[in-house]
Parts: structure tokens; sequence; C-alpha cells
């Protein structure tokens, strides 16, 4: 038994050397249940804690393709299978040429506790590649995709492992990705969700993490008597999560003001509507153009090199990647009377901004309970599957917004002391529990 969370942590960091993000995940998780597992002796006697951060499998594989040259490039492939307590491993797939095994491991590990917490029976798991998409044909693209999955495919199954998309992985990579799988495997299986609606894909699985992440928002706001409804809203990313995102919050009567790549961020006082939502869009998934043509076209402010929190705003959305938001970033936010931060980006803010938002009690929705509604209904996706069968999509929105909600019952449940939720600790302790309580009954595997 560790004496504290920080000889616990010299431990991972001295077996887990140069991992920096996946120290930064287990480190949050740990503080949240450190006090938890003192009154739970029977998790530390079975070593769940240990147990928890070691993967179950790490796969890493070359994988050669050719350009459109005709030279081969070679580039790295990953599956990190985490853990299978609850369901078969389930978690995207990131192409992005930062990828690396820590990176991969923190958001394996993140959507472990994810999982857990939408309900749904699906263990947790990350993969992908140090690939960079942009710049490239769509016959490179399928050139690559083809062999990463030639490798993969030894290690997924609609009952093993079922990876999706995340960054640099859209609609266009799955397609690629699932007819590679099909021809050398010659099954038609559900492998992989975000698929296309007329190949096995679920109706809102592409809207799911930006609605999800809203819908979580307005739960939060509720819980003080309020709601998005007239809010001003900043979001980072421009891609499938701060899309969808910016169109719910126009749905439920908020303005979006911001949106970013990794060029800088747009400003528009008088909002993102709808068609230029449309706009961003096909700039974004058709075009493969830069958020800097936004300016151009509406004659909005462009910051260039920027991320948005220096605009001020009610609720921000941090939609982008890890680490986006940083202990300045946050007091500004604050300084400039945010109200709520939920993470539709996995870890997007630095321990010391999250710091900073609880001790202003700033409503704070870490990622994996705000950004859980994208595997939710991967998951839907998976029932929809087995079943052959497909629902509509009131239904699947249905089941979104009622998943969205017991996770944050979850969190109050777990997380509420006398007058604040605290959704970190909350989510983290309900997610824990679910997986914890699975691997004892299952033994010392
Ligand atoms: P996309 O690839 O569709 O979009 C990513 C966006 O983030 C782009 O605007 C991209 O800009 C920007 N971005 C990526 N990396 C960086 C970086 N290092 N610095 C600055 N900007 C960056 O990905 P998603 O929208 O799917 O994912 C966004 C976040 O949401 C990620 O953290 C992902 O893990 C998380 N997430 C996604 C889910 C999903 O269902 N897709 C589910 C749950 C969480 P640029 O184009 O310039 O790189
Ligand atoms: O981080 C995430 O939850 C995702 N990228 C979605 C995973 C999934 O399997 O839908």
């Amino acid at each position: 038994m560790y004496n504290s969370v920080e000889e616990f942590m010299g431990h991972v960091e001295a077996k887990n050397q140069g991992e920096k993000e996946f120290h930064q995940a287990v480190h949050e998780v740990v503080d949240s249940l450190w006090d938890f597992l003192k009154d739970h002796p029977d998790y530390i006697h079975a070593k769940v804690l240990e147990r928890i951060i070691e993967p179950e499998r790490v796969v890493m594989f070359r994988v050669p393709w050719r350009n459109d040259r005709g030279e081969v490039e070679v580039n790295r492939g990953f599956r990190v299978e985490f853990n299978s307590a609850i369901g078969p491993y389930k978690g995207g797939l990131r192409f992005h040429p930062s990828v690396n095994l820590g990176i991969l491991k923190f958001l394996g590990f993140e959507q472990v506790f994810k999982n857990s917490l939408t309900t749904l029976p699906m263990g947790g798991g990350k993969g992908g590649s140090d690939f960079d998409p942009k710049g490239k044909t769509d016959n490179e693209v399928m050139s690559f995709c083809q062999s990463f999955m030639t490798e993969l495919s030894r290690h997924i199954g609609p009952d093993t492992d079922v990876p999706a998309g995340d960054i640099g992985v859209g609609g266009r990579e799955i397609g690629y990705l699932f007819g590679q799988y099909k021809r050398i495997m010659n099954e038609f299986s559900g492998i992989l969700t975000g698929k296309g609606l007329n190949w096995g894909g679920s109706l809102i699985r592409p809207e799911a993490t930006g609605y999800g992440c809203v819908y979580f928002t307005e739960e939060m706001l509720k819980a003080k008597g309020d709601s998005i409804s007239g809010k001003t809203v900043a979001i980072s990313g421009s891609g499938n999560v701060a899309q969808f995102a910016t169109e719910k919050v126009n749905d439920l009567g908020g303005k979006v003001i911001t949106l970013s790549d990794s060029g800088g961020t747009i400003h528009d006082p008088e909002g993102i509507d709808s068609d230029k939502l449309e706009y961003v869009m096909d700039l974004k998934n058709v075009k493969r153009g830069r958020i800097s043509e936004y300016a151009e076209k509406y004659g909005a402010t462009f910051l260039e090199g920027k991320r948005p929190w220096d605009v001020a705003c009610d609720v921000g959305l941090p939609c982008a990647t890890q680490n986006e938001i940083n202990e300045a970033d946050a007091k500004t936010l604050v300084k400039n009377g945010c109200k709520a931060v939920a993470e539709g980006a996995n870890m997007p803010s630095e321990p010391s901004a999250v710091e900073v938002f609880l001790g202003n009690n700033i409503l704070f929705g870490p990622g994996k309970a705000a950004n859980a509604g994208g595997v939710a209904v991967s998951g839907l996706e998976m029932s929809q599957n087995s079943m052959r069968l497909s629902w509509s999509r009131e239904e699947v929105d249905q089941k979104l917004q009622g998943i969205m909600q017991s996770i944050h019952q979850a969190c109050v449940d777990h997380g509420s002391n006398d007058k604040t939720i605290d959704y970190v600790k909350g989510a983290n302790i309900a997610g824990f529990i679910k997986v914890a309580d699975a691997m004892i009954d299952q033994g010392a595997v």
C-alpha cells in the first residue's frame, strides 16, 4: 500500500517514463479516489488501482504505404487495449503527427472511466498513428488506412475491440478502414463505429459528442437554476466536436462567438449562426481548409496563433485537444465572468487550470463526463448492429439526452459536498466503482 498520492505517482512515473500526458491523467484520477479508497479497503486489498493503470495489452506496428509520387512512407500504428472488465475494448483512433504511446495511454485510460459512466457495457481502448492527414490526397489517406487496417484487423472484432474516430479520423477514414477489414476478413460486422448511414452507421453518431457536451452543460446550468439560452459561448477547435457543439448551442438559444484550429481563432461577435456553420462544415469537412478563411469571408477578427480564451464569454467549451487551457487562460476566463466550462475535448485543461475553475466555483465538466456522448452513441451503434436494426434520429437523440442526464446525476451522487458539486471527483469515483467491482468479481486477472 502506498502512503500518499505522491508516493503512488512516483511509482507510476518511474514505470512509465516520459509519458507525461499519461502521468497527468492518472494523477487526476488517483487524487479524486484517494480518500474514497481509504474508506473502501476491498479495492486496496485487491490492488485494483495498481491493475487499472496497466493496459491489458498494447500493440505497436509498422504502417508502410505509398504516396501519390510512388514513394514508400512509414508510420507507426498503435492500439492500446486498456480494460475489458465491463465490455469489449472501445475507443477512438487518432491520426495526428503528435501521436505517441504516452498520449494514447492517457486517452485509453480516460476512456475506461468515460465508458463506464455511459451506463453501457464497453471497456476502454484507444489507438492511432503519427500519420498526418493534412495535405494528403484522398488516395493517400486510403492507402494509409488500408495498410493500417491490414495489421489492426488481427486485433479487433465486434466482441473484442471496436475502434471509432478521434482527431484526424472521421467518416472518410472510417469508410476506408471498414472496407479493408471486410476485404481481409470476408465479414460484414460492427468492428468500427461512426460508419456511414447506409452501411451500418447510426443516426446522431456524428453529432453525438458535440450535442452531448452541450446537453451536459445544460444539466450543470439547470442544477443552478440557469440555462444556455442567451449565453455567449467560446468554442475551440472547428472539427467534428466543435461543429456539432456549435449547432446545439444555437438550437438552445445561445450564441457561439469563437472557433479555432491550429492556426488561430476566429472571433465573430455577431455569432456563428446556422448559415455560417454550414460554411464552416463545408470548409473543414469537404475543402479541408483553414479557419482563417472564415474571417476573410465574414469580416470577423482572426487572432493568429491564439486560442479563444481571451475573448469574454459566459461558457467555454474546449473542443480541440489536450492541454489547450493553461492556468493563465483559466484566470482570464474567470476574470471575464465565465460561469461554466465543459470539456468537449479530452483533458483540454491543464491541472492548474482545473484548480482555478474549482477554486472559483466555476461549473466544470471534465471530459470523461462532458464528452461521453460520442462513445455512448457508438455503444448504441453497436446495439443496432447486433440487432440488425436502426433507430430513428429522435430515438437515438432521446437516448443520448437520457445518458447525459444520468452521467450528470452520477457526478452529483459521488461529487457533491456541502456547497458545490465537484464533477471531477464525481466522474472519477462513479466511473471507477463499476469497473473496479467487475475486476474484483472476475478475480485477479
Ligand atoms: P477533428 O480532427 O475533427 O478536429 C480537431 C480540431 O482540433 C481541429 O480544429 C484541429 O485543428 C484542432 N486541433 C487538433 N490538434 C490541435 C493542436 N495540437 N493544437 C491546436 N488545435 C488542434 O477532431 P474531433 O473534433 O473529433 O476531436 C476534438 C477533441 O475531442 C479531441 O480531444 C478528441 O479526443 C475529443 N473527442 C472526440 C470525440 C469524437 O467523437 N470525435 C469523442 C470524445 C472526445 P487543425 O485542423 O488545425 O489540426
Ligand atoms: O474520445 C472518445 O470518446 C472518442 N474519440 C469516441 C470513441 C468511440 O468509440 O466512439
